[in-house]
């Protein structure tokens, strides 16, 4: 399938019409213009914005209608191959659950990405899966971080979007379950728990799994009146980072029994990431004064002792924690999300200047490898994992600056899926990115998040406000309605 490309061309930037024209616009390319309401979904209240020519405009609504057409391609390999399960295997064509039951991953993950392309039809047999099948009763032991993102995240916005009582009550259930979690010395949570003895696992932990729950049981707090899901997170997250280096960077491995660290490496990728991301949504999400000064001491010395400036580019560096010396140029598929963060923050210049950084590695190899050494620019982990950061900062990216260059990069992001990772059943990962090989996994966060910000990025403007949503870390939009 060809995928037209946008030129990088500002001069044929021009202010259009009227609000039918976009209207009309959205509605010939099969797109559902939603507005995020408190309660449910909205017809468009649309805003005459869009500073485009009809050419961009056709363009970028032709791909929102073909991410959308692949969306749902791989969501009918789920209907036919995987339904009830967490997750479709996409080239052996069967499914997998990720504790021997099925928590209904990608059903859960998938549902406010149906909404928001207004796959009606989808959403409501998703819905009712999840209602006549999701029960959190079950004697296994989960990981705290990942259930949180992926299913408290994904009910509470999909609570919001339709108002539906019975997926809050889920989302309850579920955080009550995941509550003893928080149950360890330091109040920093243990890696995992049984959702039904509530016994907990794991002592090691890192600043993402420790430091990332807080909008999924603040929202919870916020829509139940249960001021304890706050509390318990807000403290995990306040503990960690009072353990913060005299140069204020964390680590990458702390013991939330002794609150020591265990790896003083410090970074912005996989392990930390989001801890950051979480610093700065708190604040705006809840207006927590406490998230802000933590936010905004930390990005200082993350932008001050990680940044590096090679060959004219800006990327983020591993250093020691207390030294702040350099163990290692890396970057990570993973730190893709921080030129996202920064543009929410309102630094488009560190933020542009990252992103081109990560696009420049996505054309060097076709596609993203999870891992390489930016000075050499080469590959120290080949595999690609259906990952959506890179696609969540082009879309914050054109948001915010409205340059069609964003597009154009999301566009080359989504032909390359395309190209190498679609199978007949779905979408695939890569074990490794040079010789296009495909690994049998679909991850659930390849519909909540990758096919999402694509879609978000060449659909209009107002399907999503981002100064009004906050999106989780696993792109679950986030109002507050409190
Ligand atoms: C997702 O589950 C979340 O985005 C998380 O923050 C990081 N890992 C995956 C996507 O790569």
């Amino acid at each position: 399938m060809g995928i037209a490309v946008i030129a990088r061309d500002r001069s044929v930037i021009a202010v259009i019409g009227s609000v039918g024209m976009i209207r009309r616009w959205a509605w010939a390319a099969g797109i559902f213009v939603i507005v995020l309401c408190p309660l449910g979904i909205a017809a468009a209240q649309i805003a005459p914005k869009p500073t485009q020519t009809q050419d961009a405009r056709t363009t970028s609504s032709e791909l929102a209608h073909q991410v959308r057409t692949e969306f749902l391609h791989a969501w009918n390999g789920y209907k036919q191959y995987a339904w009830g399960h967490d997750e479709l295997l996409p080239l052996s064509r069967g499914y997998r659950d990720w504790y021997g039951t099925s928590l209904l991953m990608t059903p859960v993950d998938a549902l406010d990405t149906m909404l928001l392309m207004g796959l009606t039809e989808e959403a409501g047999e998703a819905r009712e899966l999840i209602i006549n099948q999701l029960s959190f009763d079950k004697d296994i032991e989960v990981k705290n971080f990942e259930i949180t993102i992926r299913l408290l995240g994904g009910l509470l916005s999909s609570y919001q979007l339709t108002g539906d009582k019975r997926l809050l009550a889920l989302a309850e259930d579920l955080g009550n379950r995941l509550l003893p979690a928080f149950n360890s010395p330091t109040g920093m949570p243990y890696v995992y728990v049984n959702l039904k003895t509530r016994k907990t696992r794991g002592a090691e932990s890192n600043p993402a799994e420790i430091g990332t729950l807080l909008i999924e049981f603040g929202t919870l707090s916020k829509l139940t009146g249960n001021a304890v899901f706050y509390e318990k997170a807000k403290r995990a997250l306040v503990e960690l980072y009072n353990r913060r280096s005299k140069i204020r960077l964390v680590g990458s491995a702390i013991n939330v029994e002794t609150g020591r660290w265990t790896n003083t490496t410090s970074h912005i990728s996989g392990g930390i990431d989001s801890y950051y991301e979480y610093l700065l949504k708190a604040w705006l999400l809840f207006d927590d004064p406490d998230c802000e000064r933590m936010w905004k001491a930390s990005v200082k010395a993350v932008n001050q002792y990680l940044a590096d400036n090679v060959n004219g580019g800006l990327w983020y560096a591993r250093v020691d924690m207390n030294s702040g010396k350099r163990n290692a140029r890396r970057y990570g598929a993973l730190d893709a999300f921080f030129p996202a963060v920064l543009a929410r923050a309102g630094d488009l210049d560190r933020a542009r200047r990252f992103q081109e950084s990560a696009y420049k590695v996505w054309t060097a190899f076709g596609i993203e490898p999870e891992e390489v050494d930016y000075k050499k620019l080469k590959i120290v982990e080949d595999g690609y994992h259906l990952r959506p950061e890179i696609m969540e900062s082009s879309y914050y990216l054109y948001f915010y600056t409205q340059d069609e260059f964003y597009r154009q990069m999301s566009a080359t992001f989504f032909n390359d899926l395309l190209r190498a990772c679609r199978t007949d059943a779905g979408y695939a990962a890569l074990s490794n990115v040079a010789t296009h090989q495909q690994s049998d996994r679909m991850e659930s966060y390849f519909l909540a998040e990758t096919m999402k910000y694509l879609y978000l990025t060449f659909a209009p403007r107002e399907t999503v406000d981002l100064d009004k949503v906050i999106f989780n870390t696993e792109a679950h939009p986030i109002r507050k309605t409190w």
